[in-house]
């Protein structure tokens, strides 16, 4: 039998002792007053942690033990050095240049078919939300995946809040655009910014996240800062990063990828092991951090919590 050895940060010991920790460090550079810290050189990595806490005081939030998955956790160190983010470049280590977005402020616009526009700082709409943890699958079209909690808030939450008008049918997301900070940007055959789209359906299912940290802390920039979409039962790329607007539409937005590529990217882009990618098969991924290939599942294996969506629409390219 294979018995698998825990690695320190899946004990639940280790999150008592991980925020002890955090909130001394919290403490001390609270105590030092910012003219202290730009004094001291060798603060630097301090300074930039600091600013890196969008509502840091938050973290780490209670967990919803309704999402949890029979599957080790990833080491953390790999799900922030092997990143997707193409505004800092098309490969995976992408972390260092990611650590040049400025977090605040931050402004998140809603906009398009509501109630009432509005503007707000991620920091204000963050302490507006109900925030927990959920531990999910995350599956790259690419067939890797990693396993991790992510800290955030329903999307359902922030759709209420909003309060679109009975005529919505999809959300449109941005993410933010800025060549000199993200010189993926330059790239310029690339349709930016980086757009996703969910029906209204989708995103007020319970599944939809807003991402604000993960692994009990605030979110990294190269995992998207200081907010993303996280939807588990659709492949990695629909899960957009660092949001700068949402605009609720009637009409179907046309996703990064989908422009790009729309035979091998579409909008629906649901998981599923028996409809391959045109160039690759689906049937199985690789686990991050290990050899070990996995069969991959319908909806990522969150079937029961979404394939009703999807009932009626069958005509649709829903695993593309
Ligand atoms: N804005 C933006 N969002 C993005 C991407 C991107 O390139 N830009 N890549 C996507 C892809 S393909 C994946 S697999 C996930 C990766 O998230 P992670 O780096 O936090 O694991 O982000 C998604 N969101
Ligand atoms: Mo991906």
């Amino acid at each position: 039998m294979l018995t698998r050895v825990r690695k320190s940060w899946e004990l639940p010991e280790t999150r008592a002792t991980d925020e002890h920790v955090y909130r001394n460090r919290r403490t001390l550079l609270k105590g030092m007053g910012a003219g202290s810290i730009m004094a001291a050189g060798g603060m630097l990595g301090a300074r930039r942690a600091l600013a890196a806490e969008v509502a840091g005081d938050l973290y780490p939030a209670e967990r919803n033990d309704a999402y949890t998955v029979d599957r080790a956790l990833t080491d953390p160190e790999l799900v922030q050095t092997y990143n997707n983010f193409y505004e800092f470049g098309s490969h995976k280590q992408i972390a260092q240049a990611a650590q040049a977005l400025v977090l605040q402020p931050w402004q998140v616009r809603i906009d398009g078919m509501v109630e009432q526009e509005m503007t707000l700082d991620a920091e204000e709409l963050i302490r507006k939300m109900p925030l927990e943890e959920r531990v999910y699958r995350h599956r790259c079209v690419e067939a890797w995946s990693i396993t991790l909690p992510w800290t955030g808030f329903p999307l359902a939450a922030l759709v209420a809040m909003a309060r679109p008008s009975s005529g919505a049918k999809y959300l449109r997301m941005e993410t933010f655009e800025n060549a000199e900070v993200a010189p993926g940007q330059r790239q310029f055959w690339y349709p930016w910014p980086y757009v996703e789209g969910l029906t209204m359906a989708e995103a007020t299912s319970e599944l939809a996240f807003i991402g604000t940290g993960m692994y009990g802390k605030p979110m990294p920039r190269q995992n998207g800062a200081p907010l993303r979409l996280v939807v588990p039962w659709k492949y990695g790329f629909k899960s957009i990063k660092s949001l700068v607007r949402l605009t609720f539409t009637d009409e179907r937005p046309v996703s990064f990828w989908e422009e790009i590529a729309g035979a091998e990217y579409g909008f629906w882009a649901n998981v599923n092991p028996e409809v391959p990618h045109p160039r690759w098969s689906q049937a199985t991924e690789r686990l991050l951090g290990s050899d070990e290939r996995v069969p991959t599942r319908i909806f990522n294996g969150y079937g029961e919590q979404v394939a009703h969506l999807y009932a009626d629409l069958q005509g649709e390219k829903l695993y593309i």
